[in-house]
């Protein structure tokens, strides 16, 4: 998953392991002070539930294993997170819908996914599906400009569905691979909102009946852990087929992508750590517990 992932992820392991490194070095993990180390757990945004297991489970595992408190806090954090596969549709195209509040990272996660998908020769389809920010339309047209992508906007104030409903249509017609349907993250009101991106699922559907093939929700990874009741409001709105979490270059708190995935049941697709085209990684859950504990990582 990216060879300076320890690296971009320095300020959640520094945050994490470093901490415990200090409270735990030298002696033997019994006499520590339990209640400190469930500090540092909950400030790196792991979450109650998974923090509790720690607690519960490490000072046993250390005993009756050979291995560093790390190796076994590293095994809990794994056996703990559910890893959801998250299949790939064969449709052509395939259709993303690609959700998330303002901010959190929408059309950076759809340039870099874009890109990945040009390089491998796929005809890619850009859409924009926010007609409330006018700047949404152009934002999206300069990135579908400087990658060599097609893409289909509408004035400010026009129906965002049918927007999504015309590139579904051109998709199919005109043979693209793949589909991106850029959304909103901000509109008048959280209901309207939420309305529009139903709307615009159900779209999807009556342009081709097995649309969306995924719906990607885009979480800030700075928020942490409060991003948690905010995926809960977008599920509402549509079955989310995967998370993305962006920005975990900037924040200390990475251990939130363990608990929202674990506690929304929902699979990691991405995660974001950096503004570079290449700072879009495949989630691989073993190569990020060990970066967030500051691990060698076993196979690069
Ligand atoms: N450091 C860092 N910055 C990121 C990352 N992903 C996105 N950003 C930055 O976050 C800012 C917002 O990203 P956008 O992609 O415009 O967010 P959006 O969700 O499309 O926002 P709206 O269109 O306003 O709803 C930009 O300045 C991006 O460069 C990341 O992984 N790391
Ligand atoms: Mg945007």
């Amino acid at each position: 998953m990216g060879f300076n992932l320890k690296q971009k992820l320095r300020k959640s392991s520094d945050a994490l392991a470093g901490k415990l490194d200090r409270l735990f070095g030298g002696e033997s993990i019994e006499d520590a002070d339990l209640e400190e180390a469930e500090e540092i757990l909950l400030g790196s945004d792991l979450g109650w539930e998974l923090t509790e297991r720690i607690i519960d489970e490490l000072p046993g595992k250390v005993r009756e294993s050979e291995l560093s408190w790390k190796e076994a806090l590293a095994e809990i954090l794994i056996e703990n997170t559910p890893l959801p596969v998250s299949k790939i549709p064969q449709a052509r195209p395939l259709v993303t819908v690609v959700v998330g509040v303002n901010g959190a990272g929408k059309t950076t996660t759809i340039a870099r996914m874009a890109a990945r998908l040009q390089k491998e020769n796929d005809k890619v389809l850009l859409a924009c599906a926010d007609t409330f920010r006018a700047a949404a339309a152009e934002q999206l047209e300069i990135w579908a400009d400087r990658l060599g992508t097609a893409v289909l906007t509408q004035l400010p104030g026009s129906d965002a569905a049918a927007v999504a409903f015309d590139a579904v249509k051109r998709g199919q017609s005109r043979d693209y691979d793949s589909v991106i349907i850029d959304t909103a993250g901000r509109l008048p009101n959280k209901k309207g909102l939420l309305d529009e991106l139903a709307k615009i699922y159900r779209v999807c559907g009556r342009a081709m009946e097995s649309a969306p093939h995924e719906v990607l929700l885009v979480l800030d990874g700075t928020v942490g852990q409060n991003a948690k009741a905010q995926a809960e409001q977008f599920m509402k709105a549509m079955p989310i087929t995967g998370l993305v979490v962006t920005k975990l270059d900037g924040t200390a708190r990475g251990g939130s992508v363990l608990a929202m995935a674990s506690e929304l049941n929902i699979p990691v697709k991405y995660i974001g750590v950096g503004e570079g085209s290449d700072d879009l990684l495949d989630f691989n859950l073993e190569s990020y517990v060990h970066a967030l504990l500051g691990m060698e990582e076993a196979n690069g």
